[in-house]
């Protein structure tokens, strides 16, 4: 059944393009043609003004976030997470490298899907952002006052996670559950004896409420099945997390056939209340693993990285009712749960239909033990007692929904290009507009909660085509700003994105815009190799290594020359920047540094290394230009043979 679907797929994909080739859309605004000039209106932002919201935007295979402004899709910041970022120095400077250690040793990138905001209550709190690394699987924890990455966790047992990092409603747990299964624990074995024996790991990470700090609290142990995407339980589903599944066939290879075989999948409700009050109790096996906890620390600027050996596994069929399996057609991407928590819905991308699920029907459901069969003892519920309804969108290959406040979902369709806006309980179809081209995810501002803000959609598109002027083979991904407030979409405006948006997360920028951080003070800097003045600068020789305590303030590094340095040295420039003033950072640079410059932030120290190699004067310089003399801040550091009796030595510029 499914595959005859796939192949009526595979031919409307032939068919888009086709018409891609044919219709040649140069220039066209949508469907309304042109722009009008009150749709420029709408995103106008003008000079000095600034915008209504903030939109993080994931990097994809960048490894970081992007930060935008609404509505004028304005790029403020790039955030580093997962990548090293030769622009601050993220991933080179002494100090942050051990952000970017895992089991697997140092590894400077990722690819970065699903940003989420932390929530209160289940409305938007604006402390901290969550986003996953897919590749080596990691969670990290973004201050949202610093707009720094405090925090990553490397997943043991897990592989491409996909269904990631999503939070419950207080931001008890952030999740990351695995997309691949894989032998657990980890052994050599035969790929053909994938079914049955590969497994799934569904991970709840417990945040410490002040300070957000993660720690793996247990991970479900599921069928072999992958795990695509994922959404908490919200107001009476509380407690609840729900994963898509495909796959259920437990195939292994061929997939792109063998994985569709099935006309219905999954979609997995979680009680992880049930698990964490089994685990409270001893339930569950504590089992040997080795993961990476990575800890940046904001008074002494500095990250460490810890190996953690142990990790609580639970057998689900162990612990009655905690888990459910929910039937859901044509391998589901998108699982996505309505701001009243009453509906989860599953976009099967090889339809042309999007399920509801009822929450309360599928909790009667479970009472009645209404089952339909059971997958590795998990019970599947029957499908028509818990469907809520069913959209007949008319479009094709639905992936993702959010939604509005005024109880209107909006689902995006991979295949057909468009967005389709539909109302909530009478699963009718009120408006669709196309999008250009091939959207994956939307975002709504706050539509990942019980209160979004429900005045722009941002549709993320992963085909750019004729959008912008041509950059050689490769085009930026295009997001598209269409005004919802209406009762029909409006396209409003298309920008660039870097790397590849998937997910993104949207906040009102008053929810951030008075915390967000401006200095860092310097009595509050306990770096080790901090200078509390310039009057402190110096130099230390420890055998072959030589310590700079360097300082910078407008215009001048302190010291400026240092003699004395010899070929083998390694040289450690610790910068403090003395500047208490909001947006003066100072950067350094030094010739031949293999890492990267480092742009140092009022009141915060950094270190980079430099190996003396060869003999000469070598001058640094700052890379940020922070004055009227920043070209003046330089200085030079004369390099001796080894075996040169040059004294150590350094001026202070006065
Ligand atoms: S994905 S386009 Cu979230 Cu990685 Cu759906
Ligand atoms: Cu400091 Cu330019």
């Amino acid at each position: 059944m499914k595959t005859i679907h796939f192949n009526q797929i595979r031919i409307s994909l032939v068919g888009m393009a086709l018409m891609f080739l044919g219709c040649n859309p140069q220039g066209s605004g949508g469907s309304d043609g042109a722009l009008s000039s009150s749709a420029a209106e709408k995103v106008y932002i003008a000079p000095g003004e600034q915008d209504e919201y903030y939109a993080f935007l994931s990097g994809g295979y960048s490894g970081n976030l992007t930060v935008y402004g609404l509505p004028s899709g304005r790029m403020f910041k790039e955030i580093p997470v997962f990548s090293q970022f030769p622009t601050s120095g993220y991933g080179y400077s002494e100090e942050t490298q051990p952000m970017l250690n895992t089991s697997h040793g140092f590894v400077p990138w990722d690819d970065l899907h699903h940003p989420d905001i932390s929530q209160t209550n289940g409305e938007l709190d604006g402390r901290w952002i969550f986003a996953n690394g897919n590749n080596t699987p990691r969670i990290a924890r973004i201050s949202l006052s610093t707009f720094e990455t405090e925090e990553i966790i490397e997943i043991p047992n897990s592989a491409g996670n996909h269904s990631s990092a999503f939070i419950t409603e207080n931001t008890e747990y952030v999740v990351a559950g695995t997309r691949f299964s894989v032998p657990v624990p980890q052994r050599d074995m035969p790929i053909n004896e994938y079914k049955g024996n590969f497994k799934g790991a569904l991970t709840f990470i417990s945040v410490d409420p002040e300070e957000g700090h993660m720690e793996i609290a247990f991970q479900v142990i599921m069928p072999g099945f992958n795990y695509d995407l994922a959404r908490p339980g919200r107001g009476e589903s509380h407690g609840w997390f729900f994963f898509s599944t495909y796959n259920t066939e437990e195939a292994n290879t061929l997939m792109e056939v063998n994985s569709s075989q099935n006309d219905k999948d999954f979609i997995a409700a979680i009680n992880w209340k049930k698990v964490e009050e089994y685990v409270a109790q001893g339930g569950g096996e504590s089992v040997a693993v080795n993961y990476a906890h990575n800890l940046y620390d904001e008074s002494t600027h500095s990250a460490t990285s810890t190996m953690i050996k142990k990790v609580v596994t639970v057998d689900p069929t162990q612990i009655p009712g905690a888990v459910y399996l929910l039937p859901t057609p044509k391998s589901p991407h998108g699982c996505d749960v309505d701001p009243s928590g009453k509906y989860i819905i599953g976009a099967g991308k090889l339809s042309a239909d999007v399920t509801v699920h009822s929450f309360t029907k599928m909790t009667e459901a479970i009472t009645n033990e209404d089952f339909d069969g059971e997958a590795y003892g998990i019970p599947i519920l029957n499908f028509d007692n818990v469907l809520a309804g069913v959209v007949k969108s008319g479009g094709l290959g639905p992936l993702h929904t959010e939604f509005d406040s005024q109880g209107n979902a909006y689902t995006t369709f991979f295949i057909s290009s468009e967005v389709v806006k539909w109302e909530l309980g009478s699963w009718e179809v009120v408006d669709r507009k196309p999008t250009f081209y091939s959207v994956g995810h939307l975002m709504i501002p706050g539509g990942n909660s019980r209160k979004p803000y429900g005045k722009y959609l941002v549709a993320m598109n992963k085909i750019t085509k004729d959008r912008y002027l041509p950059t050689g083979p490769e085009m930026e991904h295009s997001a598209q700003i269409y005004d919802i407030s209406g009762e029909k979409m409006e396209l409003l405006y298309d920008f660039p994105t870097h790397g590849e948006p998937h997910y993104a997360a949207g906040c009102s920028a008053d929810l951030l815009r008075d915390k967000s951080k401006k200095i860092y003070r310097l009595d509050e800097n306990n770096h080790p190799f901090a200078i509390t003045s310039p009057a402190e600068a110096r130099v230390e020789r420890d055998g072959k290594e030589v310590h700079i305590y360097m300082s910078t303030i407008r215009s001048h590094f302190t010291p400026d020359n240092i003699e004395g340095i010899k070929v083998g040295d390694r040289v450690y420039f610790h910068v403090t920047n003395h500047e208490q003033d909001f947006d003066v950072p100072h950067g350094i640079a030094m010739i031949g540094a293999n890492t990267s410059e480092i742009l140092v932030m009022p009141g915060q120290t950094k270190t980079i290394v430099w190996e003396a190699k060869q003999v000469g004067v070598w001058p640094f310089y700052c890379t940020d230009f922070c004055s009227a003399l920043h070209q003046e801040m330089q200085g030079y550091i004369r390099v001796s043979p080894a075996n040169s009796n040059v004294e150590l030595s350094w001026s202070l510029g006065d």
